[in-house]
């Protein structure tokens, strides 16, 4: 077995672990992503990138203009004024800055120019099929997965006229409002033909409405995993009816049809809903939640990507402690070059490699270029790091474990995880 360090005199350790970092092909479990299908639901492009939420946070810390105005901007002219708070008057270091600057410099554009106007005329040439999967190649991405509810009035009708799907993108089945029946759900429910009310009496009927109901939008969008994100304050077991719903209903149906259950607790939604989609908040999760669904269920597979950095520790032990859990990810508040490091220095001395360490949470096409570009250089150090350290004991690796590592952290350990 030739081992990396045996050829290091060629190539530098490091590098050789880099490359293959850099090289190996992406499983991306979770976006906001389209199959180009949902045409307008699939934002690409310059004016996309600068107006993603995140960018429109940081812009308000510097505007004093009632939020409405804004709003009632153009998408070009809410780019332009955020090109200019944030790029042209202040120098653009955030990582949602800096992710813009990679994104245009990746796709061979000259940022030294700051010139929106010429940046926006190569986007004018783009097709958007093509540019899929120039972005897929620049980030190094085999499968984009998307984020499906059947709650989203633009993108039901799409599913239920059928259409031929793109390999390139898997589904996922969202269900947040059904999950913490929200009173949307009902309602939104009973007009696609199923019987349940807001008041409806959690009894054995209303339930075997509710599987019903996934089992149906399981059918149209053979999604890879069910998904929701909770408050931090979401508690299981409890009388509530989403927990009832959760216990009676939606564990059942994933159980049954071998969907793991995605679950991302600590959003506090809309802190500040002048921001829309930039106004939601974070905070500390009851991941007492997580550990009573996991020794309660053996039987289900439960995803876990936690967004406040102070769960991290606790979400990693857990998941030494059951084999059902598999964490994923640097979500939201989270996906920032000093926490992913963090996080997945964490998880790898804690867990080990049986974890995915990052999905792109993606809202615009051409932030996967940046966004796996970012990460993989810092996966790469870590794991120069990690296996240096056990070179130190004489445990050398060869160039094929390394790519099979990769491999694992990369989409085969979730593929295995969900079977
Ligand atoms: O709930 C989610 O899937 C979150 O990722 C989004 O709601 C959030 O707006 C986002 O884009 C985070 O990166
Ligand atoms: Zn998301």
């Amino acid at each position: 077995m030739k081992t990396i360090q045996a050829e290091a005199s060629q190539v530098p350790f490091a590098k050789q672990i880099e490359e293959i970092v850099m090289s190996t092909p992406i499983t991306d479990i979770h976006t906001h992503l389209y199959e180009p299908v949902f045409t307008e639901l699939l934002l690409w492009g310059i004016d996309e990138l600068l107006t993603y939420h995140y960018l429109v946070a940081e812009t308000f810390r510097y505007l004093d203009m009632p939020y409405e105005k804004y709003w009632a901007m153009s998408k070009t002219q809410q780019a332009d004024l955020i090109w200019d708070t944030l790029f042209i008057q202040h120098s653009p270091i955030s990582e949602a800055c800096r992710g813009v600057l990679t994104t245009l410099q990746l796709l061979g554009l000259d940022v030294k120019k700051r010139d929106l106007p010429a940046l926006r005329k190569y986007f004018k040439t783009q097709n958007v099929d093509g540019y899929i999967t120039k972005c897929m190649e620049l980030a190094g991405l085999k499968k984009i997965y998307m984020t499906n509810s059947p709650f989203d009035d633009l993108e039901r009708p799409t599913w239920e006229k059928g259409f031929k799907r793109d390999s390139r993108f898997q589904a996922c089945l969202r269900i947040d409002p059904l999950f913490l029946w929200q009173a949307e759900a009902a309602p939104k429910m009973a007009k696609m033909g199923y019987k349940v009310d807001a008041g409806a009496k959690p009894n054995q009927k209303f339930f075997d409405e509710i599987r019903r109901f996934l089992a149906d939008w399981a059918k149209k969008m053979n999604p890879r995993y069910v998904m929701a994100s909770i408050p931090p304050e979401y508690t299981f077991p409890d009388k509530t009816m989403s927990a009832q719903i959760l216990e009676k209903a939606i564990l059942p149906f994933c159980r049954e049809n071998g969907l793991p259950l995605a679950l991302m607790p600590g959003v506090r939604k809309l802190i500040n809903p002048a921001l829309r989609l930039a106004g939601d908040g974070v905070g500390l999760s009851n991941l007492l939640t997580i550990q009573h669904l996991c020794a309660q269920f053996p039987e289900n597979k439960f995803l876990l990507t936690v967004l406040a950095r102070e769960n991290q520790h606790e979400a990693c032990v857990l998941a030494r402690k059951y084999r059902n859990l598999h964490l994923f990810g640097c979500w939201w508040f989270t996906n920032i070059p000093e926490i992913i490091n963090e996080m997945t220095r964490m998880r790898l001395e804690l867990i080990g490699l049986s974890i995915t360490p990052q999905h792109s949470d993606a809202r615009v096409l051409d932030q996967i270029i940046y966004k796996w570009n970012h990460s993989r250089r810092i996966i790469a150090q870590v794991l120069v790091d990690k296996y240096a350290d056990i070179a130190r004991t004489g445990w050398h690796v060869s160039r094929e474990e390394v790519q099979r590592d990769v491999k694992d952290l990369f989409g085969g350990a979730f593929e295995r995880f969900c079977g």
